[in-house]
């Protein structure tokens, strides 16, 4: 029946094989204020790839676990290298948020202790790559998309050939797990938005379970 209250349900779609898009669901000014936060402990910074080069991203991390990259490879690390202290405790309302959103889209009790927080500005663009570094596949992986809107490609079960294009908007939540935990999948070159062109960031927050 299309109620009344159909319009404060989350909108959730599931735009690829257990793959989930909840369209406008976060809150991006609170969470946006708590990325400042973070960062003002644990500072962005451009990660060194094992190859020698840096990325074009920079990033940070709370909670229990971040994610790091440098010579020796990419990992999971409980102390920042910059700081040489532990990252910055996971915002309770990063956690739930997660937890919910994980939820909304069938993945019972994700209890994530790796927060990772991308910063794109325009140009920036993110290849083709899998994410492999966690201990177990079981658990889905969220991700919430702040600022300037983004092309989320997904090239599936081998590293080329664009399977799905998904433009994702400030807000927007993305959940995926079981089958597609382990697709190719990337970011394409951030653009100037003609309908906000003050706008020059963009944050990507991801919840794993390291
Ligand atoms: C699909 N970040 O940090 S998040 C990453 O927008 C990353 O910053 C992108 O890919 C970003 O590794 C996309 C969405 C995402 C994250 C993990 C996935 C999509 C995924 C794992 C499997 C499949
Ligand atoms: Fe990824």
């Amino acid at each position: 029946m299309n109620d009344l209250f159909d319009n404060l349900r989350p909108q959730i779609e599931e735009i690829y094989p257990s793959t989930f898009l909840l369209s406008g669901y976060a809150d991006s000014f609170v969470l946006l204020s708590e990325v400042m936060r973070l960062s003002s402990i644990s500072p962005f910074r451009k990660m060194q790839t094992p190859m020698g080069h840096y990325t074009g991203i920079e990033l940070t991390n709370c909670g229990p676990f971040g994610w790091v990259s440098d010579s020796k490879g990419y990992r999971y690390e409980q102390i920042d290298p910059i700081t040489n202290k532990p990252w910055p405790e996971m915002p309770p309302l990063f956690h739930q948020l997660a937890k919910d959103a994980a939820k909304l889209a069938g993945f019972k009790k994700f209890d994530s202790n790796a927060c990772l927080v991308n910063h794109y500005q325009i140009g920036d663009k993110l290849g083709s790559h899998q994410d492999k570094d966690e201990g177990e596949f079981d658990s889905p992986i969220v991700s919430i998309s702040i600022g300037l809107p983004a092309t989320f490609q997904i090239f599936g079960k081998t590293r080329s050939g664009v399977e799905k294009e998904v433009e994702l908007k400030d807000g927007d939540v993305m959940v995926w797990g079981g089958d597609s935990r382990l697709i190719y999948h990337g970011v394409k070159t951030i653009k100037q938005d003609k309908l906000n062109p003050k706008l020059s960031d963009r944050y990507n927050i991801t919840f794993r379970k390291a």
